[in-house]
């Protein structure tokens, strides 16, 4: 469980070659895996709240991936309904004033620059550097750095190729669609079949390798990286290195209840995590 090579060699030019770099992002938000969708109305309005309240205090929005459970293409935006109500929610908070970033997640890499541009997001790359307070911080959704599952890596290599991405586009709206819906399915049929022993083998598997962590810091020249991805919310720290983790957001069950952010105000020296377990905060 050491393996430290990083699977597809970002390199540093790419990660700081981007609409943020050089620029102050003054106090800054992030926010990661709402995983926004027609079934989950409570979260749904959980993230129009947010929006409302709790990210106008800041000059940047940052939002780290899996904004949305899954994404069939740009093209198919003004059949989306989910897609409709973040615009707006997106616009409003633009018209604010408050600037904002997206990092594609693993369910909506086929976020493309059209999208954004509609939603008045600048699209950046992951990972990427950014300058908050003078310093260096690494932003990435997250599955790059489960370098474990091997399998997972070589999946998300091919649907990264720009091929790979213009041949799924150019297929018809409803055949995307169903894809989607069946692969969804297996995959639930495949987790509902594991034994508890299975399931904790597979979250561990799935979850950040420290290594490739590590290597990341070095590569990168940073002390500082925020990501989200696994669910895990967390802050982990070395002697030399402090790798922040987004919580998840499900807001459709009151007990069962999370979602949170990570929130950097102006002349803070440190960046804060927050975890909320229901939606009166
Ligand atoms: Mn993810």
């Amino acid at each position: 469980m050491t393996r430290t090579q990083n699977p597809i060699q970002t390199s540093l030019s790419t990660a700081q070659n981007h609409a943020f770099d050089g620029l102050d992002l003054g106090g800054v938000c992030f926010i990661s895996d709402l995983h926004l969708s027609e079934n989950l109305p409570s979260t749904c309005a959980q993230f129009t709240h947010f929006c409302q309240t709790i990210a106008p205090q800041f000059d940047t929005l940052i939002i780290l991936g899996d904004l949305f459970a899954y994404w069939l293409g740009d093209d198919t935006t003004d059949q989306n309904p989910t897609a409709l109500l973040v615009i707006d929610t997106l616009q409003a908070l633009r018209s604010q004033g408050v600037q904002i970033g997206f990092v594609a997640g693993n369910r909506d890499f086929l976020v493309h620059q059209t999208f954004c541009e509609r939603a008045g997001m600048v699209l950046l790359p992951d990972p990427c550097i950014v300058q908050i307070q003078q310093q260096r911080v690494l932003l990435t959704h997250g599955d790059l750095l489960c370098t474990d599952d091997a399998r997972y890596q070589r999946y998300r290599r091919l649907v990264h190729k720009p091929w790979a991405q213009k041949i799924f586009l150019s297929t018809p709206r409803s055949w995307r669609s169903r894809l989607a819906n069946r692969l969804r399915r297996q995959s639930k049929l495949r987790w509902d079949a594991l034994n508890p022993t299975q399931r904790a083998q597979l979250s561990q598997l799935q979850d950040v390798n420290p290594a490739t962590a590590q290597c990341w810091f070095s590569d990168y020249q940073t002390g500082l990286m925020i990501h989200g991805h696994t669910h895990l919310p967390s802050t982990h720290l070395t002697h030399a290195t402090k790798r922040m983790v987004l919580p998840d957001w499900d807001c459709e069950q009151p007990a069962a209840t999370r979602w949170g952010y990570i929130a950097w105000h102006v002349h803070d020296a440190q960046p804060e995590l927050t975890c909320a377990l229901s939606v009166a905060l």
